[in-house]
């Protein structure tokens, strides 16, 4: 990645393949010379006009944007041509041999970024943007773009230097006998801050499942149901199912949207103590989903007495976030006819010590009527959001955000508590200095070139 900024960028910015249009976009010093000189024009271009040309074999329209009303900041020129990688991969050619250089990945935001065009949370909101799958997670970002997690940030910030420039002063001047601010105002408009701070933070961890998604597990005995209702969720028939009991062996992820979240759905072989040596190591596999799911679904079949099985994962799962299916409830069930053995009874006594059989998150359901799927659904949403409204957008949805936030808030509590002690405001100056860098690094006004390569590699190229 290259920081400098002298040198003229070139890359196709649609994507690989084919299609109506493609734009091959050149930015720096020299893109409208070289728009010029591949559209063998005399005349300059006339600026954020559409312009028709011929450029390597090709009509297309150029379009040339001068610095500093561009995307990146600086002359940009967009060649829109049509969409064949034959005809583009013609026009980067030429544009290469006219003196551009190949963009690395995000360098066209980080060259925004460089010029003051976009913060750093502007930028890294445009690669979420990009990456977005689901409505919800492509609107957190768009907010962050158009900069509502920057003023939230800015006025924190501005408000913090107002107090150390008056503590800074007090300190200047001892002799005067003057305070700019004493100690208990200065620490009441610190704790003010940290409230602030707190706000953003309580949206971070489900900013972060909208940004990043969950991973749902669905665990239970052979044959409850479990690819069933794995193929009901993603609305495709991914998994097989059969009435064999053991039927899949081995984890199946796949990517689903529900109520708005991105989620790996995984599929896990039926939980049992078999001489089988692949069923063994599915069975395990499934057992290890435990540990790293961000929600389990437990599925019971409410059509057969409970088994140990059963009430091993029941036990296993207590304590972790999860949502209980009773399936096959098209069938009679197993539960009501046998009390004592398979009764709902028998969940709240299962043999684990502590809490009873958590009632609310238990669904009914037949995934072979349909019965029951909305409330699992939104079962599913619920427990991942832990009841919270997923409608409105979080402001921290990056946990490299939340981690700066924390660590500007640890620093500001300790501030105010020195300062509540009487400590001379020289030490909690210290601390008030480490939380403004925190929050600049937000920003990615004091941030390294390391961090910078980081974040902008992850971009695709073109962007
Ligand atoms: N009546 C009824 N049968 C169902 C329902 N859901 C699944 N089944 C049937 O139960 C059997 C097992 O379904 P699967 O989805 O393969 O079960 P599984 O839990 O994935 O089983 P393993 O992979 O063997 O652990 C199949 O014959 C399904 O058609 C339901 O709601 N009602
Ligand atoms: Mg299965």
């Amino acid at each position: 990645m290259s920081f400098s900024t002298s040198d003229t960028i070139v890359a196709i910015a649609t994507p690989a393949g084919r299609g109506g249009l493609g734009v091959v976009r050149l930015s720096g010093p020299d893109a409208a010379r070289i728009a010029g000189e591949l559209a063998a024009r005399t005349k300059p271009f006339k600026a954020r006009h559409a312009t028709f040309a011929k450029v390597a074999g090709d009509q297309v329209v150029v379009t040339v944007f001068p610095s500093p009303h561009s995307y990146t900041g600086e002359d940009v020129a967009e060649i829109s041509a049509h969409g064949s990688p034959v005809v583009l991969a013609g026009i980067l050619r030429a544009s290469l041999d006219s003196g551009a250089r190949l963009a690395e990945p995000g360098e066209f935001t980080l060259r925004a970024f460089l010029q003051g065009k976009l913060d750093l949370i502007q930028a890294e909101a445009v690669a979420d943007l990009i990456d977005a799958v689901t409505p919800l997670q492509a609107r957190a970002a768009f907010d962050q773009l158009e900069g509502t997690l920057t003023s939230d940030i800015a006025g924190i910030e501005a408000e913090l230097f107002d107090v150390m420039a008056r503590l800074e002063a007090s300190l200047d001047f001892p002799d005067e006998g003057y305070h700019f601010v004493g100690p208990r105002e200065a620490s009441e408009s610190l704790a003010t801050l940290v409230g602030r701070i707190d706000v953003l933070l309580a949206q971070a961890a489900r900013g972060r499942l909208i940004r990043e998604g969950a991973q749902v597990a669905i665990v239970g005995a052979p044959n409850v149901g479990k690819s069933s209702l794995f193929n009901a969720l993603l609305n495709a028939n991914r998994a097989i199912v059969t009435a064999v009991p053991g039927t899949t062996r081995d984890l199946l992820t796949e990517r689903a949207e529900i109520g708005g979240l991105s989620i790996a759905l995984i599929d896990t072989a039926g939980v049992r103590d078999t001489n089988d040596v692949v069923e063994q190591e599915g069975v395990s596999r499934a057992r290890g989903t435990l540990d790293v799911a961000d929600l389990i679904l437990v599925v019971l079949d409410r059509s057969r007495p409970l088994a140990p099985d059963d009430l091993e994962l029941l036990a296993a799962t207590r304590g972790k976030p999860r949502v209980v299916a009773l399936n096959k409830i098209d069938l009679p069930s197993a539960w009501d006819r046998e009390p004592g053995a398979g009764s709902r009874e028998s969940i709240e006594n299962a043999p684990v010590p502590g809490s009873r059989f958590p009632v609310p998150d238990c669904v009914e359901l037949s995934v072979r009527t349909g019965e029951g799927m909305e409330a699992i659904v939104s079962g599913i949403s619920r427990a991942l959001c832990a009841g919270e409204q997923l409608r409105d957008r979080p402001a921290i949805t990056n946990i490299r955000h939340a981690s700066l936030l924390d660590r500007a808030r640890a620093s500001l509590v300790r501030a105010t508590a020195a300062l509540d002690k009487g400590i001379p405001e020289e030490f909690p100056l210290i601390d008030l200095q480490d939380a403004a860098n925190a929050l600049q690094e937000i920003r990615g006004r004091r941030t390294s070139e390391d961090l910078l390569r980081h974040i902008f590699e992850k971009f695709c190229i073109g962007k």
